[in-house]
């Protein structure tokens, strides 16, 4: 039980209140994830699609040290050309504070602050994994671990095969971590729609998501869920077109002894300039198309929890 209520926006705390529908947003894809001024520009798209969709969108992260949910435009102007900021997960967060830092929050750290302003529903691009190696490096995300403690459902576009989808798929299994894939049987893997894997189950609405919730938490299983919506047919990047700048990405990052929480930001520039700048495009594409399913999700949520 945690004593601590991060501060939360005017209008995401109104919304809370009467109960209305609340998606939240990470920020490591804004400190860490795109490069500027793209990052900015996709920050304040995916709010807007947010939205377009019927919900308000609550920004997430560490500003001067608070515990911060639902960002002006201002603050996140900032953070988006602040440099050396931090890459906060979950446990990185009470020495933020008490240093006064600013932080991007990673997936775990967003679900756990999601969660004691009392939001449900999160959109992000990717989620972290196991990493390719992990059975030398123990190199496994701590959104995974987050995802089996802490009651938020993630909406994402799979993983990338920066990972190693197979085992990311396993460990979520012993989580405990329902994978449902939305409209599609297979498991996508983020720029492209396919993974090679199928998921454990496929839904085909927000509505049946949301009853999924629903039912998940009154089970008392006191995990969260993740939700795998490929992305769009026209943004999405082939095989044949991605695979080997990935694996080249991998094997510098190897050879350069790249690790540890520097790893996925370091893969995620370096494919986008392999990739000549396609990776991003498709990257904005699935970030946005997962924050519409978010927010139809938290419309169809809000009367179920009520
Ligand atoms: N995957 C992406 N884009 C991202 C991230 C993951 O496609 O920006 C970020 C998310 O914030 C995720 C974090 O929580 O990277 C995972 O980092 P690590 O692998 O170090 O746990």
């Amino acid at each position: 039980m945690s004593l601590i209520k991060p501060k939360l926006s005017q209008e995401v705390a109104d919304t809370l209140a009467s109960g209305g529908p609340v998606v939240a947003l990470e920020s490591t894809i804004i400190t860490h994830g795109m490069p500027f001024p793209d990052n900015l520009a996709t920050a304040f798209g995916v709010e807007q699609v947010i939205r377009e969709n019927g919900a308000v969108p609550a920004t997430i992260a560490v500003v001067n040290g608070e515990l911060r949910v639902g960002l002006e435009p201002d603050e996140l102007e900032a953070l988006a050309k602040a440099e050396n900021v931090v890459k906060a997960s979950g446990r990185d967060l009470a020495v933020a504070m008490v240093r006064g830092q600013s932080a991007g929050t990673t997936v775990s750290a967003t679900m756990l602050m999601a969660d004691l302003a009392g939001i449900d529903i999160f959109a992000t691009g990717g989620v972290g994994g196991v990493h390719r190696g992990a059975e030398q490096t123990f190199d496994i995300s701590a959104d995974l671990t987050e995802l089996g403690r802490t009651k938020t459902a993630v909406v994402c576009a799979g993983v990338k095969s920066i990972l190693d989808i197979a085992k990311t798929l396993e460990y979520l299994e012993t989580q405990r971590v329902p994978v449902i894939a939305y409209g599609t049987e297979e498991f996508p893997a983020f720029f492209t729609r396919q993974s090679g894997f199928k998921a454990d189950h496929r839904l085909d609405t927000p509505e049946e998501i949301a009853r999924a919730m629903f039912l998940h938490h009154q089970l008392g299983t006191g995990t969260g869920l993740l939700i795998a919506n490929p992305i769009p047919e026209a943004a999405a990047l082939t095989h044949e077109f991605i695979d080997g700048t990935i694996a080249d990405a991998v094997r510098e990052a190897d050879e350069r002894g790249i690790g540890r929480k520097e790893l996925t930001p370091f893969l995620l520039a370096r494919i986008n300039e392999l990739s000549g700048g396609e990776s991003l495009k498709a990257n904005i594409q699935l970030v946005r198309n997962n924050a519409a399913l978010a927010a139809r999700m938290a419309v169809a949520y809000a009367p179920l929890r009520a």
